[in-house]
């Protein structure tokens, strides 16, 4: 198949490109490297260094023969939306490319702002590009289960049979989520949802839960094709976040008591889903939606995990939480469409967060303390 990666070069976007190459798959990346910026911004890098997009490429081109086409540009830009889906041609276009982290868009106004008019406005392109261009083009969106927020009832995948006052109907999940990036992804899904229904595209969304992990065996091949990790507190995600302070002797940052429960995967199983999700294309005019996760645990159970792999003594720090998320909720999730098309999952094991510990001693000398600590706070609106 073809299949642009919109994203490409970010920490999930660069591994699906080798993923779907090595696959057999001819693949081209589209990125305006924002992601890049917002380091600079916060005066943070990686953990892991990177190279640049173009050396990446040009690494995997000399070590399998395998080319990857590269587009520059942002999406929020319709007609660089439009250039690259009729150069490229592709059957399936796999969108990772927002901001994707949620105390980024709670800093202030601004970041709000920016997150959702990034977000929403890009994947608007993206769905006119494709109805104008092709509408066969099946999109393969990230979403993120944090859509759904803690409801009280079981989590469905994306649509809830409803019977109210003797009537039944199928309607879109509920939505109750947690910060305005969170929101961006609702936002989205409607209008995906409707784009399919009007202009019969199809679409599937990916509600992917929080995702841990560094390699995949594309990256592992060259140092050179290494995909970020981040650790600070406001891009680095919970469980990389506690492997790594595990390692330099800083005490794991549990917000609240820990008892929120949240759906995570492993990054092998990512770039699997997308493959998987993209050779099994949703039919015309349908508006499908996968939760992609292998399993839930709460974030005091995440940490006593990392805590309980780790060779040496590591405290749990319980800081006042800088969210705002309910500390006890009911949480049962059905995610079962993507093992029914075949995945099968890499549950988390010692062995996995041993190899993010050798990872972070490797680079531990990279990491700045300060930027540990949360220092976004979603209780103070902040106008900016
Ligand atoms: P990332 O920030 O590392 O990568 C996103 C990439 O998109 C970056 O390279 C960035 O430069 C690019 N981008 C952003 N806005 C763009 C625009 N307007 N035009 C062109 N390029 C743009 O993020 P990630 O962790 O790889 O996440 C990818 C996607 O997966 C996101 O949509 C995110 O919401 C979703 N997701 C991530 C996780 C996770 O734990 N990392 C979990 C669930 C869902
Ligand atoms: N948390 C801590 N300590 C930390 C960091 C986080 O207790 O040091 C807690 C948070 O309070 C939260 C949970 O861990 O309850 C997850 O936080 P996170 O920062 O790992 O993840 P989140 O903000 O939800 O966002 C990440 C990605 C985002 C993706 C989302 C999937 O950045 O792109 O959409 O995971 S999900 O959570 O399923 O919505």
């Amino acid at each position: 198949m073809r299949i642009l990666v919109l994203g490409g070069d970010g920490y999930l976007g660069w591994p699906t490109a080798l993923h779907l190459s090595q696959a057999g798959h001819e693949v081209a990346v589209a990125d305006n490297f924002v992601r890049r910026h917002y380091d600079d911004e916060l005066g943070v890098e990686s953990l892991v260094p990177i190279e640049p997009l173009r050396t990446r490429i040009a690494v995997w081109q000399e070590l399998t023969g395998l080319t990857i086409g590269m587009y520059i540009g942002d999406l929020t830009d319709p007609m660089f939306t439009y250039h690259i889906i009729e150069d490229f041609r592709p059957e399936a276009v796999v969108h990772y490319a927002e901001q994707r982290a949620a105390p980024y868009s709670m800093i202030d106004r601004r970041h709000a702002v920016y997150t959702q008019q990034n977000n929403v406005v890009g994947t608007l392109n993206v769905l006119y590009a494709i109805a104008e261009t092709n509408p066969d083009i099946h999109l393969v969106k990230l979403g993120t289960m944090g859509v759904y927020g803690t409801p009280n009832i079981d989590i469905e995948e994306g649509w809830l049979e409803l019977e109210h006052n003797g009537r039944l109907d199928r309607v879109l999940y509920p939505k109750r989520p947690g910060s305005f990036y969170h929101l961006s992804k609702v936002h989205d899904s409607y209008n995906m949802e409707f784009a399919c229904r009007i202009w019969d595209l199809r679409a599937t969304d990916l509600n992917q839960g929080v995702v841990y992990g560094q390699a995949t065996p594309q990256t592992e091949m060259d140092e050179r094709l290494a995909t970020r990790f981040d650790y600070d507190a406001v891009f680095g995600t919970v469980l990389n976040r506690f492997a790594i302070q595990a390692v330099i002797g800083h005490p794991l940052t549990v917000y609240g008591p820990g008892n929120q429960t949240r759906g995570i995967i492993d990054i092998r199983d990512t770039v699997r889903c997308i493959e998987l999700a993209c050779e099994n294309p949703a039919n015309r005019g349908e508006f499908r939606v996968f939760n992609q996760m292998t399993e839930a645990m709460s974030v005091q159970e995440i940490a006593e995990t990392v805590a309980g792999a780790y060779p040496a003594d590591v405290t749990i720090e319980h800081l006042d939480n800088p969210r705002v998320e309910a500390p006890d909720h009911y949480y049962n999730v059905r995610h079962t469409k993507l093992v029914d098309l075949g995945l099968e999952p890499h549950l988390l094991s010692d062995t996995l967060i041993e190899s993010l510990f050798e990872i972070t001693k490797r680079y531990a000398h990279r990491v700045r303390l300060e930027a540990l600590r949360p220092t976004v706070n979603w209780r103070e609106p902040n106008a900016g």
